[in-house]
């Protein structure tokens, strides 16, 4: 007899429901669920995959610790005592500043990895804390914190109801969309060309997304800052600002008029590559749409000029009329509400209040950017970083600097990994301590809620119950937190007690807390009872809470509770990219420019272990166009020498005219063939790690977000 679970994939920011039929504590099926208000029925490969993962025999079940005879399994009491031990002491003699922390992306897709690793951060000092934030949306929540007042209140696109999409930088048809959760993307997307709206699609490359919009825009990598100042160029020039509503909240606005008009279609389109006629058909188009949007996602996120890309993106949608209005770029009402929550505990976020200690990079809502964190280590003196923890990430594939990171957790004195892999970042580990996997735990999207394209809230109890002998990530974190905070003693051991009432409440009493808490509590919004954990329970296929209502100028938290168009930081940089307009329009320069690339069944760098994610033609390659090529004798599937001053690595070409001509393509996250992991299917088939080859040194110097898009790179036959 088998029965049926209803649960959410937790893989992407999708948050597709699914059906895990199970018998015999074995998964026999997963399926989409129709029932899901929010999905519609939506999956993607990768949600079978969780099959693969769940019986994965390299996936690691009990913690491990490297002794002088290899890796030897420890209990886990033991374990956490010992490492505890092991941080205070470097705590101890070389102070806070010489421990730091790494958390990589699957905690935001876990509520309760976000909810216990703020309590270890705090445990720790967290002055040397890092994440996959500054290798990815950083900018966006950078320009939210600047121009709404949150680093949470980021705006997402009213995909129903837009009739206007300009997308740059994303490929949603393949990534099910980021800062922008919607289920079944491609579905919302194909409405809003059925009911007669345009999508257009910004990239270097022709990809699945520009395939099935009206328009693909191919811009010159790096190029979009420029590009989205001509715009802005044009609706001032043809005097087509409209603010509307918002128009009174607003500050900047002749500030904002002086630089854009400095950067005309006619003087960017050297190195845009895209046409002034076409700058300023789009210009118009955008102005005359009854709800258009402006959206960007990682291609101008991860870029020379990405904290530019983030502020202009919502400019745009300002000065037209689109920011939080229906089919525009608009802001959630998650039920529970992360900017209420955090404002009301004075955490809204901030930036530059310290720097990194070489390259004077900031600090952004008590982050260092990820590249500084190599040198971090390198780097000696006070503060040198000694000991380190990674949660749920692998820097070693995923930061720029990959043979550097590996060079430098090789030196440091000591560290953990909260991983359930043995991979290229936990081989550096002196203890590895594998938490449960998804299906084992609770699932509430506690971050993707809050982006999401509809007013939705779901809750999905663990299929799986936890095993006796595993422990979930919450119990990790919050339990190495309690340890530390107890060890370093004085105040800590309040804080280490109250941290111990908290463990004992469980993540779900705090979850129906915030839920009892939230926007759509007892006498708010249509459900008269209240939104409550029990009230999740009795709707197993989510709820459906709306469509996306205006928030501003309710929601503005900035000092003077306006918006300001032209915050001194962006006029700044301005300057910066106008000596790199002017440079670039001069032309001359020989080399290729690389960018990265997902697939459907790639999630970054951690599901090449699971058949089902690798099966078929190898996806590692460089995608080149057929010119490119054909200049360096280059044909599908040869091996080429892909070089930076950082590194070189070997990779077969796949030619394709869906690039743009001067631009290649890597996908990240693979090269799964350095000594001492276990990842038996992955290393068969290893790749080349993409950040082998990216420089630390190239960064977006206003946020110190790494250019994961849009170096210079040499290409040549092999041998
Ligand atoms: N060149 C280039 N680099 C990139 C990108 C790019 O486009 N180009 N993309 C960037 C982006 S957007 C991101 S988000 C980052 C991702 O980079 P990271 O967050 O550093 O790494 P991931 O590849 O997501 O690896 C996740 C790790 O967590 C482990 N893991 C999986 N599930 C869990 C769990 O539930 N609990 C715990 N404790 N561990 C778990 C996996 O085994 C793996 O080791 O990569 C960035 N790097
Ligand atoms: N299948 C799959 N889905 C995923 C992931 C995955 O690894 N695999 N990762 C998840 C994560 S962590 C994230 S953050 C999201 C990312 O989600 P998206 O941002 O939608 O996905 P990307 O594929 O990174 O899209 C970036 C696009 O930018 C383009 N690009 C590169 N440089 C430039 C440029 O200079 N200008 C412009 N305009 N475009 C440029 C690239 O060609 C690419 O098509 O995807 C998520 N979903
Ligand atoms: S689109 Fe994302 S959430 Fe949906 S099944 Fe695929 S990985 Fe899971
Ligand atoms: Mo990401």
């Amino acid at each position: 007899m088998s029965t049926v679970h209803l649960s959410t994939c937790p893989l992407c920011e999708a948050m597709c429901g699914i059906k895990v039929e199970v018998e015999q504590g074995a998964i026999q099926s997963i399926r989409p669920d129709k029932e899901d208000p929010f999905s519609q029925g939506h999956i993607c490969p990768k949600a079978a995959a969780l099959k693969d993962l769940r019986e994965d025999p390299d996936r690691l079940r009990r913690p491990l610790k490297r002794t002088a005879g290899g890796w030897q399994e420890v209990e886990w009491e033991r374990a956490l005592d010992e490492v505890a031990d092991r941080l205070s002491e470097v705590m101890k003699r070389h102070g806070e500043r010489s421990v730091g922390i790494y958390q990589g992306n699957p905690t935001v897709h876990s509520y309760t990895a976000v909810l216990y690793g703020q309590f270890l951060t705090t445990a720790m000092g967290s002055a040397k804390h890092f994440s996959a934030t500054s290798l990815d949306q950083l900018p966006h929540m950078l320009a939210a914190y600047q121009m709404f007042g949150h680093q949470l209140l980021l705006p997402v696109p009213d995909l129903d109801r837009c009739d206007y999409l300009l997308m740059l930088g994303a490929n949603p048809l393949v990534s099910n969309g980021s800062l922008m959760t919607a289920g079944c993307a491609e579905k919302r997307l194909r409405a809003l060309r059925a009911r007669g709206g345009r999508w257009l699609v910004v990239d270097p490359r022709r990809t699945r997304s520009a395939e099935a919009a009206d328009e693909h825009i191919a811009i010159r990598p790096g190029s979009d800052a420029a590009f989205l100042l001509a715009l802005v160029a044009v609706l001032f020039e043809e005097d087509r600002v409209a603010l509307g509503r918002l128009g009174d909240h607003c500050d900047g606005l002749d500030e904002l008029r002086a630089v854009a008009l400095r950067f005309s279609p006619e003087r960017v389109e050297p190195v845009t590559g895209i046409s002034a006629d076409t700058v300023r058909r789009i210009a118009r188009e955008l102005s005359d749409a009854e709800a258009g949007c402006v959206y960007g996602r990682m291609g101008v996120s991860t870029q020379p000029f990405g904290g530019l890309c983030g502020w202009l993106l919502n400019v745009l949608n300002l000065l037209t009329g689109n920011l939080d209005r229906p089919g525009g770029l608009m802001f959630c009402t998650p039920a529970v509400d992360l900017v209420r929550l955090g404002s009301t505990m004075g955490r809204r976020g901030s930036f530059g209040r310290y720097h990194s200690r070489k390259r004077k990079l900031p600090e952004f809502s008590g982050e260092l950017p990820a590249v500084t964190l190599v040198e971090e280590m390198e780097e000696p003196g006070e503060g040198q970083l000694r000991a380190l923890v990674t949660a749920a990430g692998n820097p070693v594939l995923s930061a720029p600097g990959g043979p550097r990171l590996d060079k430098a957790m090789a030196g440091l004195d000591f560290m953990v990994s909260v991983d359930f892999y043995l991979n290229e970042t936990t081989r550096h580990a002196d203890y590895i301590l594998p938490p449960t996997a998804a299906l084992e735990r609770d699932h509430y999207d506690l971050v993707f809620n809050a982006l999401a394209v509809r007013n939705v809230a779901k809750f999905a109890p663990a299929v799986f119950e936890r095993p006796a002998d595993a422990r979930h990530d919450w119990e990790i974190l919050g339990g190495l937190a309690h340890r530390l905070m107890k060890r370093r003693g004085g105040r800590s051991r309040w804080a280490s007690a109250l941290l111990w009432g908290l463990m004992c409440l469980k993540p779900r009493r705090l979850l129906d807390w915030s839920l009892r808490l939230g926007p759509y509590r007892r006498g708010h919004g249509t459900n008269a009872g209240g939104m409550s954990l029990r009230e999740l329970e009795k709707h197993p296929h989510g709820i459906d809470l709306g469509p996306l209502e205006p928030r501003l100028p309710g929601a503005l938290g900035t000092p003077n509770g306006r918006i300001p168009l032209a915050a001194r930081l962006y006029l700044d940089d301005v300057e910066r990219l106008d000596a790199w307009v002017t440079e670039h329009a001069k032309g001359g320069s020989e080399s290729l420019v690389l960018i990265g690339r997902r697939h459907l069944r790639s999630n970054n760098s951690w599901m090449h272990n699971l058949r089902s994610m690798v099966k078929g033609a190898m996806r590692c390659t460089l995608l080149m166009h057929p010119d490119d090529a054909k200049s360096r004798q280059l044909s599908t599937g040869e091996e080429a020498v892909v070089a930076t001053g950082e590194g070189r690595v070997t990779v077969p070409v796949e030619i394709s005219d869906e690039m743009r001509p001067g631009v290649v393509s890597l996908p990240h996250g693979w090269g799964h063939n350095r000594p001492g992991i276990k990842l038996s299917v992955a290393s068969e088939r290893p790749g080349v790690s993409l950040n082998d080859l990216l420089e630390i040194s190239d960064v977006d110097e206003l946020t110190g977000v790494a250019v994961l898009n849009g170096s210079a790179v040499t290409v040549r036959r092999a041998g």
